[in-house]
């Protein structure tokens, strides 16, 4: 008899579930939430091209990026299912300035709230490269029943209970991590459903990849020049030289060398002399996978887990990935 044992987002959630004696199935519920928004905003993206969805909405974003106009369909997709789930009181995005707040009675009992970059390099989109969807949750530090307020949403990255990224790209997955380790699920568009592909996903130690905007040489801290070159020169004695891959899709970069091993690289530069990645709803959720992968996530000199935002937007300079390659830049950074 052949093995069809196929575990379900939604089966793997609820068994997960039982890891967590107190759980009422709160969490399980707004995962689950974000698995279904995750699946529409895939379905659109399969289709960009072919609809009048690709190309940019007329309208920017409170970054004065120019919003694609699937940004603003994924923040709606994600906004309203946050909402539905009736788990979550408010949410964060990179597409508004302010956090949202849910007025619903129903919404504001929620007892997390979520911080999420909806659609992750969609400037690419219209040439077929892959994006990502990005989330966050932490359980709200104000009362249940009231409004969410903003300091709800700048807790330090080490305070979340959930984190995790959808990438859309030759296939469809969704990587999360509660804590426990991370998973990683392939969307099966036959039956609809994200099935369990990668379990417990563990980053090597060491990789060959760096991934960095090299266009960017010039502007980089002395630190990092020196580490581009080390990563270049031949060393028998260690992987060196390694391969330079870069996407310019945060997801994409990170999820690939999640899994062969390598790390990730957006350094301070003049245009963005705190770095370009978001703290709050980019840096902090990448760090926890990396981390729960048994990888590493830093600003160049401490733990981006450790960070206590003070705004919403906040960037930071952001390095990810195996473990000894995250300590190699750090110590570079040091001299
Ligand atoms: P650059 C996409 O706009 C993004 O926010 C990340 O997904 C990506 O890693 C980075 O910016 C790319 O930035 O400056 O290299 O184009």
């Amino acid at each position: 008899m052949k093995n069809y044992n196929i575990t379900t987002l939604n089966d793997f959630i609820t068994l997960k579930q039982k890891d967590f004696p107190y759980a009422k199935g709160e969490l399980s519920s707004l995962l689950t939430h974000i698995g279904t928004a995750a699946k529409m905003v895939n379905k659109k993206i399969n289709k960009a091209g072919l609809v009048d969805i690709i190309g940019n909405s007329g309208s920017v974003n409170i970054q004065g990026e120019s919003q694609q106009k699937l940004d603003v369909y994924a923040d709606e997709v994600f906004i309203n299912a946050l909402l539905t789930s009736g788990q979550c009181c408010g949410v964060a995005t990179e597409e508004n300035q302010s956090e949202i707040v849910f007025t619903e009675p129903f919404a504001q009992k929620g007892k997390y709230i979520v911080c999420t970059d909806p659609l992750d390099g969609s400037s690419n989109i219209d040439y077929n490269v892959s994006v990502g969807s990005i989330f966050s949750i932490y359980r709200r530090i104000t009362p249940r029943g009231e409004k969410v307020r903003n300091e709800d949403f700048l807790q330090e990255g080490s305070k979340q209970v959930a984190a995790g990224y959808i990438i859309y790209g030759s296939s469809t997955m969704l990587v999360y991590t509660t804590g426990n380790g991370v998973n990683g699920f392939t969307l099966d568009p036959s039956i609809g459903e994200f099935c369990l592909s990668h379990p417990e996903i563990k980053t090597p130690e060491d990789g060959r990849i760096y991934s960095v905007n090299e266009g960017n040489w010039v502007h980089f801290p002395p630190g990092i020049k020196k580490y581009v070159k080390y990563c270049q020169e031949k060393d028998a004695g260690t992987l060196r030289p390694y391969t330079s891959r870069y996407i310019g899709s945060l997801v994409s970069d990170f999820h690939r060398n999640l899994l062969k091993g390598g790390i990730f690289l957006y350094p301070e530069n003049e245009t963005a002399p705190k770095g370009k990645l978001r703290i709050v709803y980019e840096c902090n959720p990448i760090a926890f996978i990396s981390e729960q992968s048994g990888g590493a996530a830093s600003n160049g000199c401490e733990r981006i887990l450790s960070i206590t935002p003070s705004s919403l937007h906040q960037r930071s300079p952001f390095y990810a990935g195996s473990k000894n390659m995250v300590k190699k830049i750090e110590e570079f950074l040091s001299l």
